[in-house]
């Protein structure tokens, strides 16, 4: 793998899966050689706990160094070709991308959307700009309209507790009071539609996603319906595409409870956190053994192991 920012990036996205649970079941201190000698720089313009520390992780166990920079906090970066710099960005990524290659063997970013510029935000363009500039294979650690390093590790998760006849996968819209990227969600989609499940989504009307990623997609705007024998309800709020980053709907009745898990089929609760209880999900649901959101983050080392082996063996 020569790059890490979508589905599309991976040859065959299965045997990445399988990949992930073989390492996870390897010896701990077993896997120091894979990455020797090599480095990885991280970026974040954005917070993050779960993605920063599994990745950190993951690099170390396979014997890597790793460096991380707070990106939101350095020098303002211009992004424009041709700008002249005469406001307060004060350096160009071209420059940015090209000093942080030579430290690193590969590079991590994480950048969200503006939610304000909907083509330039899906356009990917911080992340475009990077790959563009740097000489160093890049990986997304989230970024405007994609978080394939979650999908890896729900899918992970997922077959772990694969029953035994092909599951019914529901992403489902749950209300917050900050406007969220479609990231997660559009990601979610992408990948689970390489996996075996029957994926139906459920959102309020206007919650739409971008047509690259719901085109094929089973949409139930009746949640109660689209629960109906669920094996997996994977929770997700997100802003709006069509009216691009608005909030349309606080409806609290789309809150994941007891009652709602009912109409499963015994299902599993998903979530990528970091969750809003008892706005997206009941405190009732999110401590019960149904709950996997703590298995999904313990994937996310075992996912960005995968991954970065995968590109260490190519470098
Ligand atoms: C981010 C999002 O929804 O994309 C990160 C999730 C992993 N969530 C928040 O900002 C709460
Ligand atoms: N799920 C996830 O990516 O969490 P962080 O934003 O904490 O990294």
């Amino acid at each position: 793998m020569k790059q890490f920012t979508s589905v599309h990036d991976v040859a065959n996205p299965k045997a990445l899966v399988e990949s992930a649970l073989k390492l996870k079941h390897a010896p701990v201190g077993s896997l120091k050689g894979i990455g020797a000698g090599k480095t990885i720089v991280m970026l974040f313009f954005n917070p993050s706990l779960r993605t920063r520390l599994s990745t950190e992780k993951a690099a170390l166990e396979l014997g890597m160094y790793v460096i991380e920079y707070n990106a939101g906090q350095g020098w303002q970066l211009e992004f424009e070709d041709g700008a002249v710099m005469d406001g307060d960005k004060a350096e160009h990524i071209r420059e940015a991308a090209a000093v942080i290659s030579q430290y690193a063997d590969i590079i991590g970013i994480r950048t969200f959307p503006t939610l304000a510029a909907r083509e330039r935000d899906y356009s990917d363009f911080v992340l475009r700009q990077f790959i563009r500039h740097a000489t160093a294979p890049v990986i997304s650690l989230e970024s405007a309209i994609r978080h394939p390093l979650q999908s890896l590790a729900d899918w992970v998760t997922l077959e772990e507790y694969r029953p035994a006849h092909r599951p019914k996968v529901v992403l489902t819209w749950a209300p917050h009071p900050r406007a969220l990227p479609q990231a997660v969600a559009n990601s979610f989609v992408e990948w689970m539609k390489m996996a075996d499940v029957e994926l139906v989504v459920t959102h309020p009307k206007g919650y739409e996603l971008a047509n690259e990623f719901s085109s094929g997609l089973a949409i139930e705007y009746n949640q109660d319906k689209a629960l109906a024998g669920a094996d997996f309800v994977y929770a997700k709020n997100w802003s709006s595409y069509r009216e691009y980053g608005q909030i349309l709907n606080q409806d609290i009745s789309w809150m994941i409870t007891p009652e709602k898990m009912a109409h499963t089929n015994n299902g599993k609760f998903m979530h990528c956190l970091p969750v809003r209880r008892n706005v997206i999900v009941a405190d009732a649901v999110l401590d019960s053994p149904a709950s996997l959101a703590i298995q999904q983050a313990n994937n996310r080392a075992y996912a960005a192991m995968a991954v970065l082996k995968d590109i260490c063996e190519a470098l």
